[in-house]
């Protein structure tokens, strides 16, 4: 057989970009120790408080689903016609959600219905909603351990 410098070079490229894909997801700096896996959580602000309700329990792996998040103010009234924006994170893989949720429906009584979260991979994972309301901007982060 023949000596075929091309075909070395590409398998090393190769082995080597899976070697790095590989070390991207599973070479972890530790999670927090203190982490907040509460359902319900205030915003960074303290302007509004935020309870999620995943469609599904346990939120699932690889499988679009929606929620439901209740907004309220501090005084704890229900917050309709909020402009809210869905956005999820693994911030020890410095990578995002495979899909772009969204808030499709105000259902009254300051729920809303999130559709399109897909989590692609175990571990912890963070979904942040920025919340845009006449009493201001704020944003409420959750934390989710994805087994
Ligand atoms: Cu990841």
């Amino acid at each position: 057989m023949t000596y075929s410098p091309v075909r070395r070079t590409a398998s090393a490229a190769t082995a080597l970009l899976s070697a790095v894909v590989f070390a991207g997801c599973t070479m972890l700096t530790p999670a927090p120790k203190d982490l907040d896996f509460s359902t319900s959580r205030s915003g960074e602000r303290g302007i509004y408080r935020a309870t999620i309700q995943p469609d599904a329990s346990p939120i699932p792996l690889h499988r679009i689903h929606s929620w439901t998040v209740e907004l309220k103010d501090v005084a704890g009234r229900p917050v309709d016609a909020a402009h809210i924006e869905v956005d999820g994170d693994m911030p020890q893989h410095r990578h995002g959600l495979p899909t772009r949720p969204r808030v499709t429906e105000a259902l009254g009584d300051g729920r809303y219905r999130v559709e399109g979260l897909k989590f692609h991979m175990r571990g912890w994972w963070t979904v942040s909603f920025k919340v845009d309301a006449p009493a201001g901007n704020d944003e409420i982060t959750f934390n989710l351990m994805l087994r």
